[in-house]
């Protein structure tokens, strides 16, 4: 009998199509794009209001210098002592920054460390904002929030809610006093420390706020840092929330990044834990499949969101903008979709004849 490897074995199990498959592709923007002394970071998913794109994102001015100072203001991480500002554009290329939407709180409320990481709500003629805020002192050990803002247009004025929204379980326990998040005597739930990426949609008649959660004690695994997505659903845009009892719902991913297709949830999965870099689909917003191994993701993606989801099952991830933090000033770029090699083989043309053309239109 013919010897099989585990390897043939496993690809055999392997059976799903192209469908979910694409690779993405990285250009330039203008007004939002590299400025010396800048980070602008995390968009929010990309709206579309009348005939105006418009955008979110973490802004923050100034270097970050890590936890090692000694000075309890110094600025750690670049999304820290930042605000939420926004950008509009006539083609989601053009950007014009028009200034912040939400900005710190007074000393001593729930935000008056740093407001970021936003994401976008659009519905029943409101605004929702939703993104993540630190109060007080930055430290390894803080416990990190998701709050709301609401509006009646694009531009503000933008109305926080007097608490934040959600919180990180709190549970597990911490192994001695210093500052460090890796020791612990048990690490209590995937969210016990930090709730982040915070995305709402309106689905099923409810108000689904997906986020990453990251643990006390986390650890390192073979498909890198344990951070996972939990939900959290509320009959009313503004709360309560609850989370699901199924949390989480996926074992990787970093930041969130998913859309609506055909009466479920999709979504794409990077970065961190052994099922990175696939995208995935639930039927029910809670129960995600793997349907495709991607390369090249995006990063803290946040895709337009089209009324055409349904037409395919990346309409809805076509094109966007995520964010370059590779370099010494973060910045924004968009990404798109390229599902052409994959077009190619459905349609038996040689995938060598579009790489040549591609070559040939480059040089
Ligand atoms: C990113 C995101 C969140 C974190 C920080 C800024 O990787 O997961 O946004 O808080 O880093």
């Amino acid at each position: 009998m013919k010897k099989e490897s585990a390897a043939t074995i496993r690809a055999k199990q392997y059976t799903k199509n192209s469908d979910w498959f694409c690779d993405f592709r990285y250009s330039p923007v203008t007004g939002l794009a590299y400025e010396e002394g800048v980070h602008r970071r995390d968009p929010s998913a990309v709206i579309l209001v009348g005939d105006t794109y418009y955008v979110w994102y973490t802004k923050s001015v100034g270097e970050a210098h890590g936890f090692s100072t000694g000075d309890p203001d110094a600025k750690v991480f670049p999304w820290d002592h930042s605000e939420v500002w926004y950008a509009s554009s006539p083609d989601g290329v053009n950007w014009t920054e028009q200034g912040l939407a939400v900005g710190r709180g007074p000393k001593g409320s729930y935000d008056d460390r740093s407001v970021f990481t936003p994401e976008i709500l659009h519905h029943d003629g409101k605004f929702y904002l939703v993104y993540q805020v630190i109060e007080g002192q930055y430290l390894l050990r803080k416990y990190e929030n998701i709050a709301m803002a609401v509006a009646e247009a694009p531009q503000g004025p933008w109305r926080k809610l007097d608490e934040p929204i959600l919180r990180p379980a709190m549970n597990g326990e911490w192994y001695g006093d210093d500052d460090n998040r890796l020791t612990v005597k048990h690490k209590g739930d995937f969210d016990s420390l930090k709730v982040h990426d915070p995305v709402l949609f309106y689905y099923n008649n409810q108000f689904y706020l997906y986020y990453k959660g990251e643990q006390k004690g986390e650890e390192m695994t073979f498909g890198g840092r344990t951070t996972k997505w939990g939900v959290a659903i509320a009959d009313h845009p503004e709360g309560p929330y609850v989370k699901s009892e199924y949390n989480p719902v996926t074992n990787s991913g970093h930041e969130t990044l998913l859309w609506h297709y055909r009466g479920g949830m999709a979504g794409l999965l990077s970065t961190d834990g052994p099922e990175k870099n696939t995208i995935q689909y639930s039927h029910d917003g809670i129960n995600f499949e793997i349907e495709a191994v991607i390369k090249n993701p995006p990063e803290a993606a946040g895709p337009f969101r089209t009324p055409d989801h349904d037409r395919s099952p990346l309409e809805g991830i076509r094109w966007g903008l995520c964010h370059n933090v590779h370099s010494k000033w973060n910045y924004i770029m968009k990404f798109s979709i390229d599902e052409e090699f994959k077009h190619c083989y459905a349609n038996k043309v040689n995938p060598e004849v579009l790489w040549l053309g591609k070559k040939a239109r480059k040089d």
